[in-house]
């Protein structure tokens, strides 16, 4: 029996698509099976100390073998959209051949979504790189560019007369900074100049597959890139301006304007001289894209050290020897007011708002979606009339905050299209392995079962509502 949960006033447009996400190496497991090769999460999380407790993901919560169950449930949660990730190492092997059993599962996931009435959006990089590609440089070599394109022609020519929505990469923010910088995620390089040529490999990567989807898919899909955005606070304007160049800058500039902004050029000057920047890239990184992913959970702030006493960072990333800063270590991350989730990380919903209000000031004609928004809390399974329940009120809260701000966004302008929590599932959650939650349904570990929590009741009446609102709206719309 789920506790009565607040209501949200469904006021989201006829047509807004409402659902969850997920990603590959955090949920499927079966990391050997069907031709899956390694990946630089297999060997990261197998290597001691890099994720808390050891955890990997070679079982995770065994989606691979249990994704027939999770339609279900997707379907009785009432989801309108799912996304998931595609795990690159299942479907090309270390000598570029294309692997069948690999994408077979992907193309019996799309089916049973279709057959359910819930829209695939496929993510084609979420972090697990082949780990035959890092042995040969990883994002730090070019190539990878080329190969992650082509496997996207091999993706869009087996599932894209299906799929209508594609996102290159996830976070890259978090593949270069953390993978290369800060050393908190696979490969685990702690080395600023690594972290900023990752950065434009990843762009590269990025421009190079959008022509392939679109080329190669028989429909006309919708491409997208999903970033995860700082949403910076604070009233010193030169730390502010550092981090937003150095994390947000670094991407939206290639991919949505065709430059990499002076500024950043400047701050990472003692860093790297960017002589991987190629005559021509910036022409190929930016291509028209069709929507932009918006991940957000939290914001920071920041201000300039002044050399005196203790350097603060409290940027909620792991400390593993480097820094996701590069150019700009000497900005503090202060502490902020909270609440604070699992993860350590502020609870503002005005900072959703207040970025999807400026992302389409900036880019007016760029719809957006929230492709990530959820939280991490520490749950309880309690005995109710029912049966075992988990009455996760603050996620529910958490949830209730940033819908509504979502909503405020849509009511002063803002062109959003989606809104995707974060998770449908608890997961591996890479290097705090499965220490922090952020599942609407609760996985036990032991048993795989799964078990919808108050949060996960409360998405399934949200959408109702909303389907509801938009059938009355506009009789004629459908989610096809
Ligand atoms: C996402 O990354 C990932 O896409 C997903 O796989 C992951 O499981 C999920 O979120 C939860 O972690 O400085 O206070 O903002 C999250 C990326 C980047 C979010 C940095 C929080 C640091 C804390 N994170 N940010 S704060």
């Amino acid at each position: 029996t789920p506790r009565q949960a607040p209501e949200v006033a469904s006021e989201f447009p006829a047509g807004f698509l409402i659902g969850a996400a997920t990603a590959s190496y955090q949920i499927e497991g079966a990391v050997q099976e069907d031709g899956r090769i390694p990946s630089i999460w297999d060997t990261f999380s197998h290597t001691p100390g890099k994720t808390w407790n050891g955890d990997t993901g070679d079982i995770a919560v065994d989606h691979y073998h249990r994704f027939e169950q999770d339609l279900d449930l997707m379907a009785d949660l009432g989801l309108q959209a799912y996304r998931f990730s595609i795990a690159w190492p299942r479907i090309v092997d270390a000598d570029g051949q294309t692997n069948p059993a690999g994408i077979d599962f992907y193309s019996r996931l799309v089916d049973g979504l279709i057959s359910r009435g819930i829209r695939p959006i496929a993510t084609l990089y979420h972090w697990d790189l082949p780990q035959h590609l890092e042995d040969a440089g990883g994002w730090l070599n070019r190539e990878t560019a080329y190969r992650f394109a082509e496997y996207a022609a091999e993706i869009a020519k087996a599932l894209g007369d299906r799929v209508h929505t594609w996102t290159t990469l996830n976070e890259p923010w978090c593949s270069a900074y953390l993978g290369y910088g800060s050393g908190a995620h696979a490969p685990g390089l702690a080395d600023g100049a690594a972290a900023l040529r990752a950065v434009h490999h990843l762009n590269l990567a990025h421009g190079l597959a959008v022509p392939q989807l679109r080329r190669h898919s028989s429909n006309r899909p919708a491409v997208s890139a999903t970033l995860n955005f700082h949403v910076v606070r604070g009233d010193d304007q030169e730390a502010c301006r550092r981090i937003d160049a150095l994390a947000n800058r670094a991407f939206t500039g290639p991919m949505l304007r065709g430059e990499y902004d002076a500024d950043l050029l400047e701050d990472t000057r003692e860093v790297t001289d960017w002589s991987f920047v190629q005559e021509g890239d910036l022409e190929l990184i930016h291509q028209p894209i069709d929507l932009l992913g918006v991940n957000y959970y939290s914001t920071v702030t920041v201000r300039m050290w002044d050399g005196e006493g203790e350097h603060v960072r409290n940027d909620g990333h792991k400390d593993m020897g480097g820094t996701p800063w590069p150019g700009s270590e000497h900005v503090e991350f202060l502490a902020q007011p909270g609440p604070f989730t699992d993860m350590g990380w502020n609870i503002a919903p005005d900072g959703l708002e207040d970025l999807l209000v400026s992302l389409h000031e900036r880019y007016p004609e760029l719809p957006l979606m929230i492709t990530e928004n959820g939280a991490a809390f520490p749950d309880v399974v309690a005995t109710g009339e029912d049966g075992p329940c988990v009455h996760d009120e603050l996620r529910v809260d958490y949830l209730v905050r940033h819908f509504a701000a979502a909503q405020a966004a849509i009511a002063r302008g803002v062109d959003l299209r989606g809104y995707l929590v974060w998770s449908l599932l608890d997961n591996f959650e890479w290097g705090f392995g499965y220490a922090k939650r952020f599942g609407i349904v609760r996985v036990d570990y032991e048993t795989q079962e799964r078990l919808v929590k108050d949060s996960g009741h409360w998405l399934r009446q949200t959408i109702s509502a909303h389907r509801q609102r938009s059938a009355l709206e506009a009789p004629t719309e459908t989610d096809a």
